[in-house]
């Protein structure tokens, strides 16, 4: 495979040189991938790699990709796609400067091929996403219930890549919709990928996965009109919701906080089905897993998001893009619930096949094993976070699966979909899902073969490659022998019958501002609903939930309040409820100041300062942009003015001191940060004008001084940390 150096200019020669070196030696066989993973160790157990069965790799995983290396371009000259230099590209090769364009032209036809291909399917579902690069410490070892390394490796640095997304919008929807977030996780670990494909909320809408389809068919967009983008209020949806109690554990989620967080960062993530844990001896456990974020479960207010769609479609993506380029890199612990594995696979009467159920946290607490931290954002959002492809059947020996009826239907899909989406078999191959653990496949050819495979012997048992490559036996994946037996049939267990004590217990275990925003959502949507039979039945399941919680849903609809039948039983858990107990960090947080000509340079600087030692960020906003005069020869710079920004995009406003009367526009941004329940300060004649709007200055979450000085700055950055002043 040597290749020819093409001229380059003098100045790039040595990195291009590195660059074909780098490449060049990438194609012989690959001793072990696993060194290069973070500082990962190689993996003992891995057969020699054989050169009869090599695949000959382009650049190597991840870890590359992570810094654009994937498919870097090579030299400053522009080329074809073969490598042929190019004389312009801004003018098609015509018969005359006015005549017609020659169909000889092949940089043309070539460039505009290319661009009729740029696009492929969106997801079906989860097609608007945003992701990042980090990786994952474990520092509490689960050796003694599982064998994966991941797991049991204290030393190891994991690399993994994340998507968080919205379900139901298309690729170029606002991120701000009210739904659940698909929260994937590939950890790159030394015995292969590990996918942990969750969401942002612990449970699904159905039990078993042949309905998947008619779920998506109900919640997409109508197919006549294609309308509504993104959004469950409408007639299909609960058309089918109402007609599927199993749902309402779900709907209580969608309807709460959750489903419209402030950023990815604050939004906690769930493994859903439980999975089963393995150890050396062989020995199985149940367990659920968590990711826990270290900035705090937060979400917007409904109105926030909804105004969010128009003004800032990109909120959540950008919010992940900002705290990474920032230094404020999100965090999560990884935490599980470890459960027995009984011959009945429930745990304290909960059915944990069943994926509408919870177990309480109160009955098996969280035990945190591990920190993830986002420190990258992607090279390219195509090649990356577009062409990743997840799949809960990416699994390590030591982690195995359940029998959870929705889990199975998702391990046929994660595949199926990918030969659509990513266009044949070896989307494997891909610089973002290639493992750093060695691969010695068999599988070969197929659309988009990237490997340049040698010898003969693609097939095992061998003789011609000395029988390589081989199978492990047990220090390879084993799957769990769990036993099996039984009549095939299409029915559940009747263990899966109660769809209704858990969703009380969710209502249980909200507070009053919780409730009050839960009753505003269900509300919201039905209201939606045209057809005022589907409204009636869905207000007659929510009466099973809880009388008030219908009542007070039946009263805005203008229906007549139901009679159900909730559980008694169900206690709150606290682990459910979002309502903070104390002041948290900021980090990642934005405060806008607003300035006019006049304004205290000095205190802003000052409060920059400490919001920037907080971890928080800082944006003035002036009434033009450029500098904006303080008293003296200050100035202060403005990063946005009032006319291309709005209260929504921060999670504070403050009027800095020496600021003189304010427009109306930046009044009403004010009154809305208030009435969003967000922190609102002033210091010095700031003040004034902020008691100008109408705003009561004794409420809580109101901060004003004479200076921006320390304790101003402190003060707002604790009411900052409380998120939302939901009492006022
Ligand atoms: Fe998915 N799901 N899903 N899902 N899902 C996909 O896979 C599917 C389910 C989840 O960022 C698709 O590559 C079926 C539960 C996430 O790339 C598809 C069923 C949970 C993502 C698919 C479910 C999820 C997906 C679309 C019912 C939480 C985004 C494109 C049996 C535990 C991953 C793709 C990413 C994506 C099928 C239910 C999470 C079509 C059939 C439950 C986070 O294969």
């Amino acid at each position: 495979m040597a290749r020819t150096e093409r001229p380059t200019t003098k100045a790039t020669a040595a990195t291009k040189r590195s660059r074909l070196t780098s490449r060049t030696t990438s194609i012989e066989p690959q001793p072990t991938g696993g060194a290069e993973g973070g500082g990962l160790e190689t993996d003992p157990t891995a057969p020699a790699t054989a050169p009869a069965t090599t695949s000959a790799r382009v650049g190597s995983g991840p870890r590359d990709a992570a810094v654009g290396l994937g498919w870097a371009q090579d030299g400053d000259a522009l080329t074809t796609a073969q490598g042929q230099r190019v004389e312009d590209t801004d003018n098609s090769l015509r018969a005359a400067p006015r005549g017609p364009t020659l169909l000889e032209d092949h940089h043309l036809r070539e460039k505009i091929m290319h661009f009729d291909h740029e696009r492929i399917p969106e997801r079906v579902v989860h097609a608007r996403g945003a992701a990042a690069h980090g990786r994952f410490e474990l520092y509490d070892s689960l050796a003694d219930i599982t064998a994966a390394e991941v797991l049991t490796d204290t030393s190891a640095v994991t690399r993994v890549f994340v998507r968080f997304s919205t379900v139901a919008g298309s690729r170029g929807s606002m991120d701000t919709a009210r739904d659940v977030r698909g929260f994937a996780v590939k950890l790159y670990t030394t015995q292969g990928n590990w996918d942990l494909v969750g969401n942002n909320m612990p449970v699904f809408f159905i039990q078993d996965g042949i309905k998947f389809l008619d779920f998506v068919h109900a919640v997409k967009p109508e197919p006549d009109r294609e309308i509504p983008q993104a959004q469950s209020a409408h007639d299909t949806f609960w058309d089918f919701v109402s007609l599927q109690p199993e749902s309402t554990h779900m709907l209580m989620w969608v309807m709460s906080d959750r489903a419209i967080p402030r950023s990815f960062r604050t939004m906690e993530g769930f493994g859903i089905h439980t999975f089963r844990l393995v150890n050396a001896a062989g020995r199985s456990s149940l367990v659920k897993f968590h990711w826990k974020p270290a900035a705090g479960i937060h979400s917007l207010v409904w109105e926030e998001s909804q105004k969010l769609g128009g003004i800032d479609p990109d909120f959540h993506r950008r919010d992940l893009w900002n705290a990474i380029e920032s230094g404020a890199h999100p965090q999560w612990d990884l935490g599980v619930q470890v459960m027995p594995d009984t011959p009945e696979q429930t745990f304290e009467g909960i059915d944990l096949l069943d994926p509408t159920k919870i177990v309480p946290e109160e009955l098996c607490p969280v035990h945190l094993v591990g920190r993830m931290t986002l420190d990258a954002n992607p090279a390219n959002y195509f090649a990356e976070t577009e062409q990743v492809a997840f799949h809960p059947g990416h699994l390590v020996p030591g982690i195995d699966l359940t029998d959870d009826p929705l889990l199975h239907a998702r391990l046929f899909s994660y595949l199926d979909t990918q030969i659509t989406r990513l266009g044949g078999p070896n989307f494997s191959q891909l610089p973002i899902n290639r493992p750093v653990a060695p691969v010695n496949d068999n599988l070969r050819d197929g659309y988009g073969q990237q490997a340049v495979h040698t010898g003969r012997a693609a097939y095992s048992p061998n003789s011609i490659a000395g029988g390589c490559p081989f199978a492990v036996g047990d220090a390879g994946f084993v799957h769990f022998p769990q036993p099996v037996e039984g009549t095939k049939v299409r029915q559940r267990a009747q263990s899966f019958d109660d769809h209704f004590s858990q969703a009380t217990l969710f209502w249980k275990s909200l507070s009053q501002p919780e409730r009050k925003h839960e009753i505003e959502a269900f509300s919201f949507e039905l209201s939606k609903v045209a057809d005022p039979a589907i409204a009636a039945r869905m207000v007659a399941n929510l009466a099973n939930v809880d009388a008030d919680l219908a009542g007070q849903v039946a009263v805005h609809l203008g229906l007549p309040v139901p009679v159900g039948d909730p559980s008694h039983s169900a206690d709150g858990s606290a682990a459910l409820s979002m309502a903070p107990t104390a002041s948290g960090g900021v980090h990642g947080r934005v405060v806008g100041v607003l300035v006019t000509e006049g304004v205290d340079a000095t205190g802003v600087a000052a409060l920059r300062k400490a919001l920037q030692r907080a971890g928080a960020s800082m944006h003035v906003i002036a009434p033009h942009g450029g500098a904006v005069k303080g008293g003296g020869r200050s100035s202060v710079t403005a990063d946005a003015t009032v006319f291309n920004t709005d209260s929504v995009v921060y999670d504070g406003l403050v009027v800095a001191g020496g600021t003189q009367s304010i427009d109306p526009r930046s009044a009403t941004m004010l009154q809305e940060a208030y009435r969003h329940h967000k922190t609102v300060a002033a210091w010095g004649s700031g003040v004034e004008t902020l008691s100008a709007t109408g705003i009561p200055m004794a409420s809580v979450g109101v901060v004003t001084a004479e200076r921006a000085a320390k304790a101003f700055n402190d003060a707002v950055i604790s009411a900052l940390g409380w998120h939302r002043h939901w009492e006022r």
